[in-house]
Parts: C-alpha cells; sequence; structure tokens
C-alpha cells in the first residue's frame, strides 16, 4: 500500500531513544533564540525523523508535480506559453533536487529516497495525482497550487533547519514567476470567450476541493503539527495557511469573475477566520495513501524514468573510466 499505513499515526516516539535532558534543552534554547540548526549540530531523533520526512515528501512533491503540468508543453496554447511553461515545469525539478540535497543532510541518500517513492512508500502532494484534462487545469496550477506553496513555503522558511529553510528562500523566488504566468494565463482566459471561461470555471470546480486538502488535515486532527511547530520546522498551522490562502487568493478569483464551488465558504469579518465547507478527509486519506485517479500512473511513470536513467547513474559512479577519444 502507498503512503506507509495508517496515514494519521505520529511517528512512533517509542522507538526512538531517550534524549539527554541537557543537550535537548540548549537545543531547545537554540530555536528559542532563533537560531539555525545545521546538519552537524546535535539534534533529537524525532526532529531528524520529522525533518526527512516532511523535506522528503516536499521534494517527491516537486518532482511528481511536473508530471500534470508536463503533460501540457506541447499543447499550451503559443510557443512563448510552451517555453514558459517548460522553463517552469524545469525549475519545479530543479527544486526537487534542492530538497533531495536538504534531506540528505540528515542522513537518508537520495537512492533510498527515490526508492521510497516509486515503491509507494512515501507520500507526496495530494493535489498531483488529479489529472489535467484541460489548459484551463494546467492554469490553475500555475497560479493557485502554486500560489498555496508559496504560503506554505513563505512561512517555513523563517523555520529552524538552515538547510531547508535556503532551499525554501531559493524555491520561493522562483515560483513568484510561476505564480505571475499563472495569474497571467487565467486573466487570459477571464477575459476571452465564454468557452474559454467556461473552461476555467471547469477547471475551478474540478481542482477546489483537492486545494483545500493541500495544506493538510484540519488542525484538530494534525498528527505532526504540534512537534513541528515547537521546534519551528511549522512556521504555521495547516488552518491558518489555508486561511491565508482564502484571504489572499478569493478576492482575486472572485475578481474575475469566477465562482467559489463552495455555497459556505465565507469571512467571519469578527474573527477574520474563514468559514467553508468540511473539505472530505476521508477523499483526503484515500488519494495521499495511493487511490486517488491518478497515483499508479504517476508512480509508474517515475519507475519508467528511473530504469531509463540506470546506465547515466551508473556511469557517473565509475570515477576512473576511460573513454573512447573523439575523431574530432
Ligand atoms: N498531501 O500531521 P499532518 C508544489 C499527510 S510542490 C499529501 O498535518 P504535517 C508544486 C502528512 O504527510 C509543494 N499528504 O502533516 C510542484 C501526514 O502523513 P505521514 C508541496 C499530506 O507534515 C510542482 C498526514 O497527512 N508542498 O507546490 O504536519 C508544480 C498528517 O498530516 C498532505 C509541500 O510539500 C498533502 N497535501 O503537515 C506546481 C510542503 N497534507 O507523513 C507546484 C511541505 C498532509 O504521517 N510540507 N499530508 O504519513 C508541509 O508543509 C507539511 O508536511 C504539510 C502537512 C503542511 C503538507
Amino acid at each position: 500500500m502507498y503512503g506507509g499505513g495508517n496515514t494519521f499515526e505520529v511517528i512512533n516516539k517509542e522507538n526512538l531513544p531517550q534524549e539527554d535532558p541537557e543537550l535537548l534543552a540548549q537545543f531547545e534554547a537554540r530555536i528559542a533564540r532563533g537560531e539555525k540548526i545545521e546538519p552537524a549540530d546535535w539534534m533529537p531523533q524525532l526532529y531528524r525523523k520529522q525533518l526527512i520526512r516532511m523535506i522528503e515528501q516536499h521534494a517527491h512533491s516537486e518532482i511528481i508535480g511536473a508530471l500534470p503540468e508536463g503533460t501540457w508543453i506541447t499543447r499550451a496554447p503559443g510557443f512563448k506559453r510552451k517555453l514558459a511553461l517548460m522553463a517552469k515545469v524545469q525549475d519545479e525539478v530543479g527544486h526537487g533536487q534542492l530538497l533531495y540535497s536538504a534531506a540528505e543532510t540528515l542522513g537518508k541518500t537520495r537512492e533510498q529516497m527515490i526508492d521510497d517513492l516509486i515503491n509507494g512508500k512515501s507520500k507526496y502532494s495530494n493535489v498531483f495525482n488529479y489529472p489535467a484534462f484541460t489548459w484551463a487545469d494546467s492554469c490553475f496550477i500555475s497560479w493557485l497550487v502554486d500560489a498555496g506553496a508559496i504560503v506554505n513555503q513563505l512561512a517555513n522558511a523563517k523555520g529552524s533547519y538552515g538547510p531547508y529553510c535556503r532551499a525554501l528562500d531559493r524555491i520561493c523566488a522562483e515560483e513568484s514567476f510561476h505564480l505571475k504566468f499563472g495569474h497571467h494565463c487565467v486573466i487570459y482566459l477571464a477575459t476571452g470567450t465564454e468557452v474559454q471561461r467556461k473552461m476555467f470555471q471547469e477547471a475551478l470546480n474540478r481542482w477546489w476541493p483537492p486545494m483545500m486538502h493541500f495544506f493538510g488535515p484540519a488542525d484538530k486532527i494534525s498528527a505532526h503539527t504540534e512537534v513541528l511547530m515547537k521546534w519551528k520546522v511549522k512556521m504555521a498551522t495547516n488552518d491558518d495557511m489555508r486561511n491565508q490562502f482564502l484571504d489572499m487568493y478569493v478576492p482575486k478569483i472572485l475578481e474575475l469573475g469566477f465562482t467559489i464551488p463552495d455555497p459556505k465558504l465565507r469571512k467571519e469579518t469578527t474573527t477574520g477566520k474563514w468559514e467553508y465547507t468540511e473539505p472530505d478527509w476521508e477523499e483526503f486519506k484515500r488519494v495521499i495513501n495511493g487511490d486517488g485517479p491518478c497515483n499508479k500512473e504517476r508512480l509508474a511513470v517515475r519507475r519508467i524514468a528511473e530504469q531509463r536513467g540506470k546506465w547515466v547513474r551508473e556511469a557517473l559512479r565509475v570515477a576512473d573510466a576511460t573513454y573512447v577519444t573523439p575523431l574530432a
């Protein structure tokens, strides 16, 4: 089964060694002072394990996230959009590389991470298990999935683990171009023909529920938020990030004349919190555990890529290989 069993089970603390209380207190004091923790520094086993889990899942999300938009490169309307989308997809794969490097600093090799991805042991973002049927789906991803990712990453870039924060800073800079590209494409559809407007509205209807899931389960059922917030790996809760996304993007979507497919969606002005239909967490669990519309297809593509790239990786490992001298 994909995703390693019960979705919301907390990483088992009992299997981890008892931490030295003095080292733990020093570590927590550093976090409280806002210092960055670096790879060679002492850290609790649980901190290391949680970071590997989260950064690895993030890296996989970037790599798998390249697939739904990737299928639109050749079909994007116009040469300039093809070029821009190709650059964006290439950036996403680059983000995966940065994040795998950050996770490697914690002791899990890239090979192990890729194995866990293609064997279905690791999770990756729920949204990429849905199909991009039309060009408008691809535009939704470029604008709003990237927007959600920026909300999450800008917050967590201020977190405690140096290599992850530095990777997030660089990723956010590139994502801001993706978001502009996506917004531009959506504005074009919004100000186009009835067919174009309808195409984006249908994409919005399809992608809204997965987008609400994107920020993770509601705080009251989130397994890891408490410990991750305590150690400043996560700098905002899932519900707070969802709320921030709604604050920033609902007005922009409505401004373009589209309708959000949730009759309960409204901002409670006294609290500043958005009210919405509770996302279907059972569907979320199914999708992140391997039973979404595209999970099998996404992993199959990665497996093929892994097989095809094997000879290159093997050749690179042979440091002292002698090659045929080119004739010219
Ligand atoms: N999808 O205790 P919780 C991109 C899992 S790519 C799948 O709240 P946590 C882009 C969670 O892992 C950027 N699984 O977890 C790329 C846990 O399961 P395990 C994607 C999810 O870690 C290409 C369980 O549910 N962004 O933007 O405290 C093209 C319980 O959840 C999801 C990131 O990866 C989900 N959405 O908080 C375009 C951000 N949500 O591990 C765009 C990095 C939860 O116990 N990750 N789960 O089996 C994070 O910030 C946090 O891990 C989350 C979840 C906020 C997502």
